[in-house]
This record gives C-alpha cells, structure tokens and sequence, in this order.
C-alpha cells in the first residue's frame, strides 16, 4: 500500500512498482480506498455525476463529475476545461489534500517530482460502459504527467501509442491502483474495453476512476 497505507516519506521508491512502457508506471495497490470513498461523496454533493453531451449529440456512457480550480466539460460546442460546473454554475469542488498528497506521492514514486494538479476528472463506470480509444490532448502542458487512481471492480485499461491504428496492450486495473502517464506516453492513445459485471465490497457494481492533471 502507498501513501495511505504506510508513513512513506516523499521521495522513498513504492517497493511495488512496475513501468509498463518509457513514462507509464503502474503502482498496484497504491491507494487505501475506504479513506477516499468519503471524499468523494462529499465532491459529488456539490457536483453531481451527469453524462456529458458530445459535439455530435451522444451522450458518453460513462458519467463524469470535477474538482480543482477547472474542470473537463464536454457539450455541443466541443471539449474544453472550465472553471464552472454547468450544471449549478458554481466552480468545482476544490480538490481535498488527501487527494493532492495521493497525486504526489504517486507521480513523485514514477519520477516526477512536484505535481500539483488543478483538475480532477471524476469517471463512474457501471458493467457495460466502455471508453473508447482517445488521446488526453485539450490540456496546455503535456510535461506535466496524468495520475490516474482506480476504485471498486476491476477494468481492462488499454493502450495503443502515438497513433490510433495498430496493436494494443492492456493493463487490468483493480481497486487502489494507480497509473502514471509522463514522457513519452503522456498522448498515447488509450481507452477502458467494456465494463464485466461484478461486484465490489464497498463501491459495489461500479468502478470510479480520478484523473489528476494539470490543465491549465
Ligand atoms: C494514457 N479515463 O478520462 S485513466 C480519461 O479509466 C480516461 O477512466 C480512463 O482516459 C478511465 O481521459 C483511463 C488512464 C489514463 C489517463 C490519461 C492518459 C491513461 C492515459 C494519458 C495518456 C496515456
Ligand atoms: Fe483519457
């Protein structure tokens, strides 16, 4: 377990970690998720979970809330960050410092010192939902990593590289884990293959993954 689990200091190597491709870490078991369930409660009382529409008019299958000074918004008009939830006119929830220290202590375990993220990107997934294959390009600084943390049932979590076409690989990611993305892979192309029904103790039939970035 990381930084939720144990007294690591910052700058110590998380025993368990495995890089995945030049730039991608992932570090299994990272996060102790009973603390961050909470947490999150309380950012969806403020924002709730909404299906955000497309530029063609789908609606995304998975449901999507923020927190940080902007949030990821998706409407008719295309996607963009924003420093309002559209759907109360407020700005986002802050991001909580737990969930700061998390991002840190994880990018800092991959090898990028002093991440300070101003977006988090909240994805609930039920048994069926999938993301197709995309590139996380609409932020302003690609030298800053994405930290992802994975919560409740387990996902097939793919990546192709530089270009859509080609081969795949697929990393399975279960509850607390948490994934790096810097350097090279900071634009792979990549996507979660469709949701299989299952059920976990405290998120039961869900999946929630928090997508930390600096986006502006
Ligand atoms: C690889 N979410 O919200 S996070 C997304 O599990 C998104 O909800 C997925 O992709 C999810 O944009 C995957 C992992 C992720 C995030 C950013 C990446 C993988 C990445 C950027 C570059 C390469
Ligand atoms: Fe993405």
């Amino acid at each position: 377990m990381g930084i939720t689990g144990s007294q690591m200091k910052s700058g110590d190597l998380f025993s368990n970690s495995r890089t995945l491709c030049p730039g991608m870490t992932l570090l299994p078991g990272f996060v102790d998720t009973r603390l961050v369930h909470p947490i999150i409660e309380i950012i969806l009382s403020s924002s709730p979970l909404r299906h955000m529409e497309t530029r063609r008019g789908h609606f995304m299958s998975v449901k999507t809330s923020n927190c940080g000074s902007v949030g990821w918004i998706s409407d008719r008009r295309g996607y963009r960050y924003s420093d309002i939830d559209p759907l109360n006119g407020r700005p986002w929830p802050a991001i909580p410092e737990l969930l700061h220290e998390i991002a840190e202590q994880a990018a800092t375990a991959s090898g990028f010192p002093g991440f300070r993220p101003d977006s988090c990107l909240i994805n609930h997934y039920e048994p069926g939902t999938q993301m197709g294959a995309h590139q996380d390009k609409d932020e302003k600084d690609f030298s800053a990593p994405i930290v992802s943390v994975s919560m409740g049932i387990d996902a097939r979590f793919f990546v192709l590289g530089p270009e859509r076409g080609g081969s795949s690989t697929s990393v399975d990611l279960s509850d607390g884990d948490v994934v790096v993305f810097g350097g090279p892979s900071r634009l792979f192309y990549h996507g979660v293959r469709k949701l299989k029904a299952s059920k976990h103790d405290l998120f039961g039939a869900s999946r929630w993954n928090l997508t930390f970035r600096k986006a502006e």
